[in-house]
């Protein structure tokens, strides 16, 4: 087996899960939010600057990899660790997903996907087995089945042949794979907002023994209470003795409420993306620094954070780095916000240390602004 689950302990306040993913890049911490580095790259952040901020793994995307450089050219590098130079845990995602959110004119059939790239208009496809073996070439500690992620809303008879399909694909992954002993693939449940297609979702790819396994679909556009139905429904359905991980969601009040269902892994961009449009996560919640009330405002981002940018520069040098259109600006912001989740994930795993997981939830969502994100 490419990973080990290692249960630590149960917070007796709210039942989330204290752990350790152990893989062949090291260990990471549960749960945990995973920086999203799609080119192989997460974006303006040197790997050195990753690790100070603490983070234990990034995803990739096979998708844009795939369409460039290509994944023979990153194999014939030695492998995404070594052409990107980190040596820490990577997870990459079989591009199921983004090529229903890039690509233009895609075609599903029960054979995979064709489309064409959103870079240059070549006619491509996936299949559950291409898309394992680019994720082969590229070497991630962590790989995911190829799934399609049903829009919201959607009919349900849609969402239930889709759901169906996903997991024909992902017994296809499974059979395709072919580094079992050092990259673990994780199945990834589907079955829209209906509790009764997640739950044979999640029954049908247990049977299949996966090492993993992923909650997709969600945080697709539905209200968040709808979202943390469809956890309560299927978290239960996943061994307990393997990690579980809830694609795409990144929002800190969803991170908390998340992981008191019992996720162990996230990932999502809007750390990344909302800092560079200069807006930040801060313990009072949202800022927008390029506002003008900031303009001469020299105290720090967020005056309760220790992060590289909080520790040296203000609000007032970040605003003007921004409006000036400076790169450095938006390197501070991301390092910012990637350190707000990251940290955030670490006062998590403390508060399950310690039983207090609710009373943190409370004090932190007082602080940050009711649902806030
Ligand atoms: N499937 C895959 N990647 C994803 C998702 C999914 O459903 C989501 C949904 N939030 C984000 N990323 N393969
Ligand atoms: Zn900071």
């Amino acid at each position: 087996m490419a990973i080990r689950y290692e249960f630590i302990k149960a917070c007796k306040q709210t039942g989330a899960r204290l752990g350790r993913v152990h893989t062949p890049h090291g260990v990471i911490d549960t749960p945990t939010f995973m920086p999203v580095g799609t080119q192989a790259t997460v974006k303006g952040m040197s790997p050195e600057e990753l690790k100070t901020l603490g983070a234990q793994i990034i995803l990739s995307n096979t998708y844009h990899l795939f369409l460039r450089p290509g994944h023979e050219l990153v194999e014939q590098a030695g492998g995404l660790h070594k052409f990107m130079n980190w040596d820490r845990p990577i997870l990459t995602d079989s591009g199921g997903f983004q090529v229903f959110s890039l690509s233009e004119m895609r075609k599903i059939t029960e054979e995979g996907v064709q489309f064409r790239s959103h870079i240059n208009g070549d006619r491509l496809s996936l299949t559950p087995e291409s898309a394992t073996h680019v994720q082969n070439a590229l070497g991630a500690d962590i790989m995911m089945a190829f799934d399609e992620c049903p829009p919201y809303p959607a009919e349900y008879e849609y969402v239930k042949q889709s759901t169906q399909r996903t997991s024909r694909w992902a017994e296809r992954c499974l059979q395709a794979h072919r580094r079992p002993h050092d990259q673990a693939l994780f199945a990834i449940v589907q079955g829209g907002m209906h509790a009764d297609l997640r739950k044979q979702s999640a029954l049908d790819l247990t049977s299949l023994d996966f090492p993993g396994y992923a909650m997709g679909g969600l945080s697709v556009g539905e209200p968040k209470h709808m979202m943390y139905e469809m956890l309560e429904e299927t978290v239960p359905l996943l061994p307990s003795d393997k990690p579980r991980y809830l694609m795409g969601v990144g929002s800190p009040d969803a991170l908390i409420e998340g992981s008191i269902r019992g996720v162990d892994m996230f990932d999502c961009v809007l750390p990344t993306r909302i800092a560079r449009n200069g807006a930040l996560m801060t313990s009072q919640g949202r800022l927008v620094v390029r506002n003008a009330k900031y303009a001469s405002d020299f105290g720090p981002l967020d005056p309760e954070c220790d992060c590289y940018a909080c520790r040296n520069y203000s609000r007032a040098y970040i605003r003007h780095l921004i409006k000036a259109d400076e790169m450095f600006g938006l390197r501070l912001t991301t390092v910012h916000n990637l350190h707000f989740l990251v940290n955030l994930m670490a006062n998590v795993r403390e508060a399950i240390r310690e039983d207090r997981l609710g009373d943190f939830r409370d004090q932190f969502f007082e602080a940050y602004g009711m649902a806030g994100n």
